[in-house]
């Protein structure tokens, strides 16, 4: 694979897996990317010009798709609406990025016979009650509660049936929750670390008794790198690393770390059709493929990352304020009447 297109470069986890790529492969990449506000370019700073080009452009634009698609051995697509709060109050910038944009992708990949692999969540399997023993496998049905995670879902089954259909060469990974380096100030973790860094008390959503399944951003990377290569067309991954803990518990890591009082936190209105909690079983990628996590330590994992936001403020300041300002308003618009918020999307 000499060639390879990444959608959503400048985002979270298509930086962290192009700057994988550049130290596990001499592969020359394309990012696609249309920079919403949450694509950032100086996330790819320091990766060397020879191997890597940048498009900006959107991954519904079928014509530029087309051109960028051709001469590639492989396409993997992280491009995505991927905030669930967002998609709650403007679901349509996820139907046309995350189904459209997907959908435009598929119809390339199928015309010029090129490899494809798909970046998916562990949403779409729906949530598990704290008690359940059972974790989500590649059999599991699906059942999203949230417009995002319905059109990740869709996205999935247009896969599925584009395989099936028409013989196209793709694989589907599933992951649980990732952290790391450059992720949107956004979502939980980082937004609680620069919260503190910031001076002000973090947010926790509701009872802070959801669990997540965290996988550290390097080890979904790995995971990808190894289905590309060798994972088997047609096939869905499911990616995790054991790492499921509470939205309390992970909060009040990140307190102690930071050297603050573990109880120094506001809780704020809960998320409407707020998941109970993920968990993936991914014995399938361990045994066909062999893959294993490197970072299993989620108190090392967010020392690691407390580190890196405090010493790359300058990457997410701008964005911090802008994110604050969105929070502000979405409190104000669950407190007004008409939006279901005590979790059950009844
Ligand atoms: P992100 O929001 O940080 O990045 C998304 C990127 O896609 C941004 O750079 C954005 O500019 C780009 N983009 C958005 N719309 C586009 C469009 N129409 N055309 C071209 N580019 C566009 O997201 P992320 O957290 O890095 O997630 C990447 C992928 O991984 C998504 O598909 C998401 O569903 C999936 N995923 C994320 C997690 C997680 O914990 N973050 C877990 C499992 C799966
Ligand atoms: O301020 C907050 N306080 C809080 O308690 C925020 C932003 C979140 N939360 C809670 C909600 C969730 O239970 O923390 C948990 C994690 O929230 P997010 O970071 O928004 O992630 P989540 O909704 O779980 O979805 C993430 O993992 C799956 C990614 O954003 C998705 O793209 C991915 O598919």
């Amino acid at each position: 694979m000499k060639r390879i297109l990444v959608t959503g470069g400048a985002g979270f986890i298509g930086a962290n897996f192009v700057h994988y790529l550049i130290e596990h492969s001499d592969a020359h990449i394309t990012i696609l990317d249309s920079l919403t506000y949450a694509g950032n370019l100086a996330s790819l700073r320091g990766i060397p010009a020879a191997q890597l080009s940048t498009v900006i452009g959107d991954i519904t634009d079928a014509p530029l798709v087309d051109e960028l698609v051709s001469p590639s051995d492989a396409v993997v697509h992280f491009a995505a609406e991927s905030h669930n709060d967002n998609s709650l109050f403007d679901p349509r910038p996820f139907l046309e990025t995350n189904v459209v944009g997907t959908y435009t992708l598929l119809e390339a990949v199928r015309r010029h016979d090129v490899r494809f692999h798909h970046i998916s969540t562990d949403e779409v399997y729906g949530d598990l009650e704290l008690d359940d023993p059972n974790r989500f496998t590649d059999t599991t049905p699906y059942n999203p509660s949230s417009p995002y995670s319905s059109t990740k879902a869709a996205s999935d089954l247009l896969v599925r049936a584009w395989v099936r259909s028409f013989g196209v060469r793709a694989t589907i990974s599933n992951c649980s929750n990732n952290y790391g380096p450059y992720q949107h100030v956004e979502k939980f973790i980082p937004r609680q670390i620069t919260n503190i860094l910031a001076g002000v008390r973090p947010k926790l959503y509701g009872s802070g008794h959801n669990v997540r399944d965290w996988i550290h951003v390097d080890d979904h990377s790995s995971a990808v790198w190894e289905i590309l290569r060798r994972g088997t067309p047609g096939r869905t991954y499911l990616i995790g690393a054991d790492g499921e803990r509470n939205n309390h518990d992970v909060l009040e890591m990140i307190l102690v770390l930071m050297g603050r009082d573990p109880a120094a936190f506001d809780t704020v209105t809960d998320r409407p059709g707020h998941d109970l909690r993920y968990a993936i079983d991914a014995s399938v990628l361990r045994e066909e493929l062999g893959w294993r996590p490197a970072h299993q330590d989620l108190s090392a994992g967010l020392a690691q990352t407390i580190s890196w936001y405090r010493d790359n403020t300058w990457w997410w300041k701008d964005a911090k304020v802008a994110t604050e300002e969105r929070y502000v308003l979405q409190e104000a618009m669950l407190a007004a009447p008409g939006l279901h918020n005590d979790g059950d999307a009844s």
